[in-house]
């Protein structure tokens, strides 16, 4: 039936994968207006989580932004270096092993 014991054996060796934060960085020059852009756009946040986020990276020196799989946390973290370069800022963006 549905629950088989195929698919219970199978759920019993499927680990979970490894899980990645997103951690941004503080600078002196990136515009706090673009922080809390980016923050909306690639993270999905409404505008006033975004903007603590930006305050809490400005004030502590960086924060977490999400944790995702590894391959969307290079994802996220490849998007947000883009759209920095595109608009000339240095903002920094990395990813860690949560
Ligand atoms: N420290 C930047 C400023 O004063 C704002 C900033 C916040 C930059 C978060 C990078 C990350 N303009």
């Amino acid at each position: 039936g549905d629950g088989s014991v195929v698919a219970e054996k199978k759920a019993a060796r499927t680990k979970p994968p490894r899980m990645y934060q997103v951690v941004m960085l503080n600078d002196d020059f990136t515009p706090m207006e673009f922080v809390v852009m980016v923050l909306q756009e690639y993270f999905r946040l409404d505008l006033e989580s975004a903007t603590l986020i930006m305050l809490k990276i400005h004030h502590e020196g960086r924060a977490v932004c999400g944790v995702f799989s590894k391959d969307v946390a290079a994802t996220k973290v490849e998007l947000v270096l883009a759209a920095a370069r595109r608009s000339g800022h240095p903002l920094q963006c990395i990813m860690e092993a949560a």
